[in-house]
This record gives C-alpha cells, structure tokens and sequence, in this order.
C-alpha cells in the first residue's frame, strides 16, 4: 500500500505510527474516509429519510425535485427528526453506561460484587442525601441499596423530574419550567423522542426540538450525572495526580494492555489485576519487568482521573497504537471502539478482548464481565495478555512520552480553593481570569487529528481563559504540553497569576465524556455563588472534532444548561434554514444560549472570546 499522505495528524506520534500502519498494510480510518468519498450531499444536510419503508426519501435542497417525503415531510420535519435521533442515541448511550454502574451499586449493596467496594462514602452519603435518603445512623451498604433503588426509579416514569436537575440553579430551573424541558425520566425522555420520530407523530420541527433539549437534559442531569456520581462513589472521587500520556507510553520490556472504551467498571478490575503480586510474579517469570496498563478515549480518562495511568491516545489513535507492534492485548468495552481494529490488530500479535454483553466486534475473543466474575475474568485476561509476550514481533514506539497532570473533580478543584468557589470569582471578577471554556468531545478524520483542539486552546489560554477539557480533547491537550504546571507560559498574564499561585496548568483535565456534567455542577455553583443564572457567566463550550451521536446530546445538554457552544464540524441540519435559525439564534430567547457553528478554531477562538466578553459586560465585570 501507498499512501503519500504524512501528515494526518498535528501530533509526531500519530504521524509516525500512520506511516508504520502503512508500511504494514493496516487499513486505516484515514484510508476508508477517503473510500467514501464523495459522502452523501443528501445526508450531509440532514435531508434524507430512511425512518419507514415507504422510503427511503430525500429532499432536494436546490427546489427542484421534491419537496417532501412520500409521507408528507418536508425539509424542516426530516431535518429535525433526523437530529432529534441523534440526541436519542447520545442520550441512550451515557445513560446506559449509567445504568450499568446503578446496578454494580446494587450488586455492592447486596454483596453479589466481589472485588468492588464504596470507596467514597462521603460521596456515597452525600448523593444519598440528595436523593432524599435518611442517611444516619444506616450502615454504608444499606445506603448504596437505597440509593441505586432511587437512581433506578429516576429512569422510570414516577417522577416529575429527575432528581439531580436540584442541583442546578433555581432560575434556570426557572428556565426550564417555563420551557416545558424539565427532564421527567431518563429512559422516558428517549423513549419518547424516539415516539415522536415515528412517521406520523410529531411533525412540528419546533416541538420535536423542544423534545431534543429536554431528552439531552435528561442525560446532562440525568444518565451521565449518575455515571459520573457512581463512578466516584464506587472507584473515588478524583484528585490530581501526574501522569504520562501518548504512544510512548507503551514499554518495550514489559506487557503492555490497553483497555478502550468508556465504563470504569471493567477497567477498573483489570488495572487492580495488573498490581496484583501474583501477576506481577507470573510476568517476571515470562521475562517481562512489569505489567504497565494504559488508557485511550474514555475508559483511559476515567482510570487517569482516579488512578493517574497513563494515556496512549485518543479516538484517532486507536488503530495507530496497535502498529507499535507492543500491544500485548486490547481490552475494550462500549461506545467509540471502532470495528476495524480487530482487523489491525491481526497483523501484529494483539490479543483483541471485549467484554460487554452488548458489544461485540469482529476479529476479538468475548470474555463477558459481570459483576459478580469481574475480579475472576480480570485475572484470567491479564494472565493471557502475559502469555501473549512472548509472542512478539517486533516493537516500534516512536516517541518519548509527555508528562502531565489529570484528575481535577469539582470537589478537589474547590478543595483547593479553600471549599467555595470565592477566589476563582474573585479572579474572574478582576479579570485576571476573562472567563472559563469547556472543551470537549472527539477526533473526526475530516479535521486534521488534533488540529481543531490544540490550535482552539492555545488561543484560549493565551487570551486569559481557563480552559477545562474532557474526553478525547484531554489527551490532545496533553499531548501538546498544556497539562504541566509551567503551561502557565503559555497563558496569558492574568491567567499565568492566578494558576502560578495555584501550582496548576491552565488546563484543566475533568475526565471522560460522562464527566462533562461536573462541568455542569461547577458552573451551577459558579452562578450560585454570583446569585446568577448560568447563562449569565462568561463561560462556553466547544467541541472543536466532535462525531458522535453522543456528542451532539452534550451540545445540546450545555446549550439548553445555558451555555453557548461552539461546534468545529457542521451537524447535518443545513438543509433546513429554520432549524439552523432556531439553534443558532433563536434558542437565545428560550434557553440564553445558541450553538455557534465553526471549522477554523482560530476564528472559532475569536467567536468564543466574543461570548465571554459579552457575558462579563452584561454582568457589569468590566465597568
Ligand atoms: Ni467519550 S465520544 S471519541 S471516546 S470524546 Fe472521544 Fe470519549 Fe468522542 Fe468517543
Ligand atoms: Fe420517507 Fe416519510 Fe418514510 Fe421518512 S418517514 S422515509 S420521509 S415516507
């Protein structure tokens, strides 16, 4: 295979693994994004239905064939029910993820989860609470019960509301009572967006939006809050802590296993495998001097956020880590994992493993894990991952890795601000901070890799705004250096003050996908504090690569939060001039916030710049 391309990526670790996959003949995502091309103009502006069998219907955008579906639905209908699916499959995806760790606490409640434990029963107790719960004098596993109990019925249909959307302030409550986009119940939300989507239920493209904004809701404050909120419950609420991060974090001399994924609840028994002696015994025995266990995408940021391991890449980095040739074994779970890479990984000596029931991939070995055999099945994997050293051929790392610091939850970031968000509104206030930017989401191989994110953030801190970063972004920006307290040369002069005294980097690594509602928690004290509404703060979203389903529910989540998002790729709405109006301008008056669409980070930049100052203007900081 030829490939005269050598710079997919901004990163040198993704360059050079892409030119090695090449010279093995590993089909990479690069090579079937070019395969596609031309991509479909139709479904490109959202324009196409397949929804029912009296299609599959398309509208011609240009006026002159037709303008509607064989149903009757025009442009605007498909547009918005073609979103509004996509906000269903997102919000699916976090809360089912939720919905697994719900029922690891139930199983830890009844003892039927060996190998797990409350590891935060500050936390434990603290959600309980909030959920309603009499906490006192109830031993911790009592507590769990009750507490999985209540986070079940929060999926259901007894409720009015879910019950962590309290944690938001009362005026965007407010907001959204007056909305009608009170998220009643996860599952219902969905369930219902996909109701309405049918063909010949709701065929009014604002309503169904509306639908889209309270569905995203019920994943912001909903499934994703409760992954998150269980996650710490179950594995610890993160604090700072050094790491290592891209594909020089593989190690020639000992078993390298990635796991890849989302849920923490099979990487987590796996890396407490790695450290176990017996383990450690057997892999010296095979002449390796250690197990070293590292992450991509998600499951790689939520095992970072709380354990500080290492990171070897992101969304785009996945096939490419594998032409190192030192991946003794791959572990995956759910969401992200690209079906190819059990194809890549056959040209090395990869074992490929996935182990949830419901995902499956071709080209790897299924070991189910549940929790009452997690901690057994870690064991047994780590145990082939080491017998599969010897099997190596030969190994290319490229790179020296990157230091940096990851795993800042809103509770340490507080903590570290003497437990109220008072210095950083006080720095704000002075404008030494101009304000504060969430950065988050995927690669997309029509940007170039990494181009979107680091270019973004380099311009944000460099004009005195902090940066918080989740997901595949994190590892871009710790790749590029930003992630290690002398960053701070890189920011700003007021933003360099404010994080010098801290001792922390301008950008700040919040964790995985799920984690983008602490974002949500810290501005809702934020605004708390200030006696605000969020969509008061000079404060704002982007995702700069974004490509998922699960992506555009984040999107939509913050911007019906009230925070104004920038989005780099274009979501496929443009064949509908009202609904693009809607979500860029009109969504102002219901929600205070809008989407701003942008490919050039620079310009995307200035856009972000520009809501930030307004904000601070509005709020009369500057006067
Ligand atoms: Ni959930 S959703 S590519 S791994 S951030 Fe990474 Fe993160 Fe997007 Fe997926
Ligand atoms: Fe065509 Fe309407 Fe069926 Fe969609 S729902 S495929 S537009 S007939």
């Amino acid at each position: 295979m030829i490939d005269p391309r050598t710079d997919v990526s901004i990163t040198s670790d993704g360059n050079l693994l892409f030119d090695k996959a090449v010279k093995d003949n590993v089909e990479t995502v690069w090579h079937r994004h070019e395969a596609q091309q031309p991509q479909c103009g139709f479904c490109d502006m959202g324009l196409s239905c397949r929804i029912c069998i009296m299609g599959p219907c398309r509208v011609d955008p240009f006026g002159q064939g037709p303008q509607t579906g064989v149903c009757g639905a025009d442009a605007d209908i498909i547009v918005a029910r073609n979103l509004c699916r996509m906000i269903a499959a997102g919000a699916a995806s976090h809360s089912d993820h939720g919905r697994d760790l719900v029922e690891v606490l139930e199983a830890v409640s009844k003892g039927e989860a060996p190998g797990y434990k409350i590891r935060s029963e500050e936390k434990l107790r603290r959600v309980a609470r909030e959920y309603g719960i009499q906490t006192e004098g109830k031993d911790v596993l009592t507590v769990a019960g009750e507490l999985a109990d209540a986070m079940m019925e929060d999926y259901g249909m007894r409720r009015k509301s879910v019950t962590l959307v309290n944690r938001a302030p009362e005026k965007r409550r407010k907001v959204w009572e007056k909305a009608g986009i009170t998220p009643r119940g996860i599952d219902r939300e969905t369930s219902e967006m996909m109701h309405r989507t049918h063909m010949g239920v709701d065929n009014d493209w604002v309503s169904l939006l509306t639908q889209g904004l309270r569905n995203a809701l019920s994943d912001g404050w909903g499934g994703s809050m409760i992954a998150t909120e269980v996650s710490d419950i179950l594995f610890g609420v993160p604090a700072p802590k050094p790491t290592m991060v891209n594909a020089g974090v593989l190690k020639k001399g000992q078993v390298n296993i990635v796991v890849h994924g989302h849920n923490p609840v099979v990487s987590e028994m796996v890396s407490k495998a790695c450290i176990s002696e017996e383990m450690l015994a057997l892999a010296k025995a095979k002449g390796a001097a250690g197990i070293n266990l590292v992450g991509v995408c998600c499951t790689g940021n939520e095992l970072l956020m709380r354990r500080g391991i290492a990171m070897a890449g992101n969304h785009l980095m996945t096939e490419l880590i594998l032409s190192t040739g030192a991946v003794d074994m791959m572990i995956v779970d759910y969401q992200c994992i690209m079906p190819s890479i059990g194809k890549a990984a056959a040209c090395y000596h990869t074992k490929m493993i996935s182990t949830s029931d419901k995902a499956r991939f071709p080209g790897m070995e299924h070991h189910e894990f549940h929790p009452d055999n997690a901690e057994e099945k870690a064991k047994t994997l780590v145990k082939a991952a080491i017998e599969n050293f010897g099997n190596r051929k030969q190994v290319y790392i490229p790179v020296a890795p990157q230091e940096a610091v990851g795993g800042f939850s809103i509770e340490t970031i507080l903590g570290a601000l003497g437990g109220t968000p008072a210095p950083l509104i006080d720095a704000i206030k002075a404008g030494k901070i101009r304000g504060a930017v969430g950065v988050v989401g995927c690669n997309n191989p029509k940007i170039k890799h990494d181009y979107g994110h680091v270019t973004l953030i380099k311009k944000l801190i460099e004009n005195d705004i902090l940066v918080v970063d989740t997901g595949c972004v994190s590892v871009a920006s710790a790749k590029a250096g930003f992630k290690v307290p002398s960053a701070i040369e890189m920011a700003g002069p007021g933003l360099k003050e404010i994080c010098g005294a801290l001792g922390i980097p301008p950008v700040l690594h919040l964790g995985s996908c799920v984690d983008n509602v602490r974002i949500l928690v810290l501005v809702s004290a934020l605004a708390d504090a200030l006696g605000v509404d969020i969509s008061d703060l000079p404060v704002a979203g982007s995702a700069p690569e974004w490509y998922s389903e699960k992506a555009v529910t984040i999107g939509v989540y913050c911007v019906a939060s009230g925070i104004t998002t920038h989005l780099g790729p274009m979501p496929p709405v443009t064949g509908s001039m009202n609904v693009v109006k809607l979500l860029t301008e009109g969504l102002n008056d219901v929600v205070g916030a809008t989407f701003g669409v942008e490919p050039d980070p620079e310009k995307a930049a200035v856009f972000l710049i520009r809501v930030i100052e307004k904000k601070r203007k509005a709020l009369g900081l500057d006067s």
